[in-house]
Order: C-alpha cells, then sequence, then structure tokens
C-alpha cells in the first residue's frame, strides 16, 4: 500500500467526531462499533480502559511519519483504551513500553504495521485490519454482501485480503489489478478475475478500492457504495455526486480495528473461560 505523508494525518489526533459522523450516516456505525464488528465482539459496547496501548515510533524502514505515531496514539484513546507514545524509539521503544505493562504495543516499519497482544503474544496486521475494517463498512453501507456483485479493485495485500473476506460472506467477488497475475492468483478462492477495470466499475454498484487509483466519476454507476481505503484518496465533483457514500480515512479504520481485534484475543479467552 501506498507510503502515508506527514500532511495525510495531520487531522487525525484532533478529528474527534468528524468520522464518526460520516461513518454512522453510512453504515449506521462509529468507528468503535465498527472495529467491534470486525474483531469479532457481539457486545453492544465495551469499555477498552483495561487495556493500555503503546505506540511507538519506528525509524528502521523509510523512517519516521511525522505525526504518526501521535496520530496511532489519538485513535486507541479514542477508542477508550489508555496509553502513550513512547519516548524512545524502536528497540528503547519496546523496552519503555514494556517497563509500562503495555497491554498492546503498536508499531510500524514499512512493510508491517502491527498491533501486538503482550500477554497473548499474538498480533494483528494492518492488512487484515483494513481489509475488514473496509469490508465491515461497505457490508453495513449495503444492507448486507450475501449473493450480491462485489469489485474489489487491486489485488495487493489489502485488496486480497478483501477478496478472502467478501467471499466468505458469500459475495460474488470480482477482482482487478493493474498487474493481472495478482487478480488471477485469486481465482482459486472462488473470485472472478476481470481484465478491463473501467468497464467493471461501471458494471457495479459494490465496490472496495484497495488500489492507488484515483477513479474518473464518469465510470462510476449511480447510486455507488465504495469503501475505500487506498491511498492517494480522490473523488472528483461527477465521482461525488453519482455515489451514495464513499468511504475513507487515512489511517484510523484500520488502526481501530487491528487495535480492537488485538484486545479482543484477550477478551474471547476470557469469555471461553
Ligand atoms: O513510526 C513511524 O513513524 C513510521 N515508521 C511509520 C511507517 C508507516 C508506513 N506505512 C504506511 O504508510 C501505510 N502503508 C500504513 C497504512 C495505514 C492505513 N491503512
Amino acid at each position: 500500500m501506498t507510503r502515508l505523508t506527514e500532511d495525510m494525518i495531520w487531522g487525525v489526533p484532533d478529528d474527534k467526531m468528524d468520522l464518526d459522523t460520516r461513518l454512522m450516516k453510512m453504515t449506521g456505525k462509529t468507528v468503535k462499533g465498527i472495529a467491534m464488528e470486525a474483531a469479532g465482539l457481539e457486545m453492544d459496547d465495551y469499555d477498552f480502559s483495561r487495556f493500555f496501548a503503546a505506540a511507538i515510533p519506528i525509524t528502521s524502514g523509510l523512517g519516521i511519519i511525522g505525526g504518526f505515531a501521535k496520530s496511532v496514539n489519538a485513535i486507541t484513546t479514542r477508542l477508550g483504551m489508555r496509553g502513550c507514545v513512547t519516548q524512545g524509539t524502536d528497540v528503547a521503544g519496546f523496552s519503555e513500553a514494556t517497563n509500562l505493562g503495555a497491554d498492546i504495543i503498536m508499531m510500524s516499519d514499512d512493510p508491517m504495521f502491527i498491533a501486538y497482544n503482550t500477554a497473548e503474544r499474538k498480533y494483528t496486521d494492518n492488512s487484515w485490519g483494513t481489509a475488514m475494517g473496509y469490508s465491515v463498512c461497505l457490508k453495513n453501507a449495503a444492507g448486507g454482501v450475501e449473493g450480491k456483485d462485489v469489485l474489489v479493485v487491486g489485488a495487493g495485500r489489502v485488496g486480497s485480503w478483501a477478496t478472502r473476506i467478501l467471499l466468505d460472506w458469500g459475495a460474488n467477488v470480482q477482482v482487478t489489478d493493474i498487474d493481472y497475475s495478482k487478480a488471477e492468483a485469486l481465482i482459486p478462492l472462488g473470485a472472478k478475475a476481470i481484465r478491463g477495470v473501467e468497464n467493471a466499475i461501471s458494471d457495479n454498484t459494490l465496490l472496495i478500492n484497495a488500489a492507488p487509483y484515483i477513479i474518473p466519476g464518469e465510470i462510476i454507476a449511480q447510486g455507488s457504495i465504495i469503501s475505500s481505503p487506498g491511498v492517494p484518496h480522490y473523488y472528483d465533483l461527477e465521482g461525488r455526486t453519482r455515489c451514495k457514500a464513499i468511504i475513507h480515512d487515512p489511517l484510523e479504520i484500520g488502526a481501530a480495528v487491528m487495535a480492537v481485534n488485538s484486545a479482543a484475543y484477550t477478551i474471547k479467552k476470557e469469555m471461553r473461560a
């Protein structure tokens, strides 16, 4: 997935209500509600304040993204978790988080962004979290996807996970990628690989756009619902007018799903005991 930049996430720490308001209108759920459904937590609400989530800035890979760890911390705090951004980076940050008794450690180099549950020694990764979060958004916005046609644009890590998830839910999934072999690799799972992305977009009204592809409004079908994790994110006026809903945020849905799913390892274990 395309790397985030500081300006894409500058508003995240202060965005207290806006995404919840937009999501509620489109899906009937808040970020927390989407994340709880994604994590398979079936209760109406949950007090996550028992979990301490540490966000560690990581310098390896392509380095620090200004505001990234702060944004991640704001997201877990909005879910009701306690937490901090560690003063130290990398291994120093990890030891600091451990000394603070962190239950969940959020950290990302470039290949991986994970939420690590320290007690259960299990992690949730952002590709799955993003795919699951945006699939849950689409499902709620569409009033279910079982038996319906869904087009997944982009067969990278997020698109591949979204394809698997939607197939599991009984959707008829078509998948397209600029590199056709990536879409083709999902055929054995039950997806239909499509070569012509523009026609496929015009023929469908339920879409996941998991590609760094800016869809021209003139090819979008009237009344479409596009759950759109891909960055850069942009829809022109024609596209915005034709769509019933366009669901997007730069970081929060995927990171919230990761954090809640990580907490859910502990919660579900306690419920089984
Ligand atoms: O700690 C830091 O500041 C950096 N090491 C963070 C690097 C994050 C790199 N990853 C990305 O930009 C995205 N692909 C993350 C995806 C989040 C939204 N789904």
